[in-house]
């Protein structure tokens, strides 16, 4: 079978999946597009041969639509995934699953009552080969139980528009994710403190800046996010177990040895960095989809989590770095697991 896709925003990554699932991904075609700018959505449309429709909720409901991708702006998220919850069709939201924990909970009650499991959130971090191994690694226990994670998230650059709540909204906001999926364990408070600014940056601009997560089993996580080092898309991470540790390899890249020097190329973005995560993230969801599996991928559960925990980083951020305790809600057994 060939699941039908339909996707509402055809901007930068709405693009980028329109070409994975026309281009490397097999069984699926996307069918349908829409796009507040018109223009673009025919574009688009005419690239791959989809029907451009005027507003997203006649995309949810149309015929030739299977299930739903939505790669619109993030305040707008949550209204297409009711929709589409409603119609009783899978949806696969990019991050975040919305802006508001209330609104998360809006979905996660909504996906309740419908029974079973529609929605799926685009953390591609979980399909990373190199994340999942270290997942593997610390599953097997082998290096005793986890006691403190390293991790830093450097951009190049980023743009004019971007302010300091982003840098946990927009951009810690995959290691949250991640970290509670490999630890499995719930992160409760949060802390952001801020060192000298780099002068490189918008005079607005607080980066980089130091997070500090705690989990419940009492895990310590410390991640730099630095969205202008200037060098390249640099994510590292490093987990401390008892009795050894794990580290996130580096994308594989051969090395060059020339005038007097040795060295890698670092990946300039982030699509390029987990291209492969992406096309791993589509494939198992289009196949889930063909068969009509539930999603494995993070759940609507792991989409409010991230944004409650976003939420209490930007409110330490704006408290001078006090530390913020997440008031998240107790997980129903809907969602299984711990994180
Ligand atoms: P973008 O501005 O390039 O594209 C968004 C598009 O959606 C625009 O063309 C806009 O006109 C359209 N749009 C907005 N609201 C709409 C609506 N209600 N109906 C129809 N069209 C609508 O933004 P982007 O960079 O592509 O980001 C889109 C989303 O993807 C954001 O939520 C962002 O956080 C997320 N994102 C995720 C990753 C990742 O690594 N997983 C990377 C980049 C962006
Ligand atoms: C961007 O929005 C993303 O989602 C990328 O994956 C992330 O690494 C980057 O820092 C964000 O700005």
């Amino acid at each position: 079978m060939t699941v039908r896709v339909g996707v509402i925003g055809t901007g930068m990554i709405g693009q980028d999946h329109i070409r994975r699932l026309t281009d490397v991904v097999t069984g699926a075609a996307v069918t349908a597009v829409t796009d507040l700018d018109a223009a673009r959505a025919a574009e688009v449309a005419a690239r791959v041969g989809a029907t451009v429709l005027p507003t997203g909720a006649e995309l949810i409901h149309s015929p030739e639509v299977d299930a739903v991708l939505v790669t619109s702006w993030g305040p707008t998220h949550a209204e297409h995934v009711l929709d589409a919850i409603a119609a009783g069709k899978p949806v696969f939201c990019e991050k975040p699953l919305a802006t508001t924990p209330e609104d998360c909970l809006r979905v996660v009650e909504a996906e309740q009552a419908h029974g079973r499991r529609l929605v799926q959130v685009g953390f591609m971090r979980r399909f990373d080969a190199g994340y999942r191994q270290m997942k593997e690694v610390l599953d097997s226990g082998s290096l005793g139980a986890p006691l403190i994670v390293h991790c830093a998230h450097r951009n190049p650059t980023v743009p004019d528009a971007y302010y300091s709540a982003m840098a946990a909204q927009d951009t810690a906001v995959h290691e949250i994710d991640v970290l509670r999926w490999l630890l499995d364990d719930e992160i409760v408070s949060a802390q952001v403190i801020t060192p000298r600014a780099t002068s490189k940056r918008f005079a607005h601009l607080k980066d980089p800046q130091i997070m500090l997560f705690e989990t419940a089993g009492g895990v310590r996580i410390d991640l730099e996010v630095f969205v202008n080092c200037q060098y390249g898309y640099d994510i590292q991470c490093e987990a401390v177990g008892e009795e050894g540790v794990v580290r996130l390899p580096d994308p594989a890249s051969v090395s060059v040895r020339t005038a007097g020097r040795h060295g890698t190329a670092v990946p300039q973005d982030w699509k390029a960095r987990f291209a492969a995560a992406f096309d791993t993230e589509f494939r198992e969801w289009t196949g889930a989809v063909a068969t009509g599996a539930e999603p494995t991928g993070p759940s609507a559960w792991d989409g409010y989590a991230a944004t409650v925990i976003t939420d209490a980083a930007v409110r330490s951020l704006q408290t001078d770095g006090a530390v913020v305790t997440v008031g998240m809600k107790t997980r129903p057994a809907f969602y299984g697991g711990t994180a």
